[in-house]
């Protein structure tokens, strides 16, 4: 139910989570349905904070205490049409403890935040499902910020959604780092939602992803049983160049690499030559996400002084 009074209100925090199997593709543009499954993991330490109270006037979007850029406010105004009181507005103060433009997908915790933040307000309490279900509608990526450490978004394989949702994974790794290597933070050319139906619709490669999508979410998953660094590491660097391929190949070529991704990249192949165990994977854009254990963290530091190394999981 969507009831209430104004001056009511409901707050949430969702981490922002990395794909490690990506999400590239939609069979339903307007549900969010994916066209494969994919395998994330979560940064505690980064997400959004939305604090939302129920008015008597229009929709007022801040984001890190200013107003909001048009576009995001009515983007939120759009997603919250879904839920909207009769003749209720809602004010929605939002903070990111992303980095901006770190090429971190706040889209993702910034949905799964709102929706939480919508559940305390109208005390719905739905099982995590539910919610990731809900956020899926707001983003497809969100769908994965509603949990801590590994999360699997299933693709499902109904037209109206119901059984496309993520589940959070027991498993913990505490040895596991994820190190952020910003190599350019200028606007992106094409945004995700654009460019992946872009992507459908004119790549020739496309064809292929699908599959090989889901055999990476089984590769990881038995990587993730196991603690297996090199499988886990390597499947999702595999993973993202495979993305980057299909990107690559779509006419208008959406190609978010810079020559400093390039050479990123080499670093990594050169760390990994050297005896460094350190995999990277990539979203849409040009910075580089590292998958590492604890005791590679002093060398990749040599060799990338500029990365931050965060922790998904407590340590010991
Ligand atoms: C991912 N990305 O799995 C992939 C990898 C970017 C590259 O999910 O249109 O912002 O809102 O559903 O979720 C970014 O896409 O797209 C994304 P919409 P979203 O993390």
């Amino acid at each position: 139910h969507c009831t209430g009074t104004p001056g009511q209100h409901g707050e949430a925090w969702a981490p922002v989570n990395i794909a490690l199997a990506k999400y590239w593709g939609k069979r339903n543009a307007e549900l969010n349905l994916p066209q494969n499954s994919s395998l994330s993991i979560s940064l505690p330490e980064l997400g959004t904070h939305t604090r939302l109270t129920l008015t008597e006037g229009a929709d007022t979007v801040t984001l890190n205490g200013a107003l909001a850029p048009e576009a995001f406010a009515q983007r939120l105004s759009r997603f919250l049409n879904l839920f909207r009181p009769d003749g209720l507005g809602f004010a929605v103060e939002t903070t990111n403890t992303v980095p901006t433009a770190a090429g971190l997908a706040s889209s993702a915790s910034g949905f799964a935040a709102l929706i939480k933040a919508l559940d305390a307000l109208f005390d719905w309490q739905l099982d995590y499902k539910t919610l990731s279900m809900l956020a899926r509608i707001g983003s497809g990526s969100a769908s994965r910020s509603l949990y801590d450490g590994f999360a699997v978004w299933h693709r499902g394989e109904k037209d109206d959604g119901t059984d496309s949702y993520a589940e959070g994974l027991p498993e913990t790794w505490p040895d596991l780092r994820i190190g952020l290597v910003e190599v350019d933070t200028s606007q992106k050319p094409i945004g995700s939602t654009a460019g992946m139906q872009q992507t459908v619709n004119s790549c020739p490669l496309y064809t292929a992803w699908p599959t090989f999508a889901e055999q990476s979410v089984q590769t990881q998953l038995a990587a993730i049983r196991d603690h297996d660094m090199e499988k886990l590491g390597d499947s999702a660097e595999h993973n993202a160049l495979t993305m980057h391929a299909t990107m690559i190949a779509t006419r208008p070529t959406i190609l978010y690499w810079t020559p400093e991704t390039v050479q990123a990249i080499h670093t990594v192949q050169q760390l990994r030559a050297s005896g460094t165990p350190v995999w990277f994977t990539m979203d849409a854009g040009p910075n580089l996400k590292l998958l590492l254990p604890h005791t590679a963290a002093a060398a990749v530091q040599t060799s990338f002084p500029e990365v931050r190394i965060l922790a998904p999981f407590a340590t010991a």
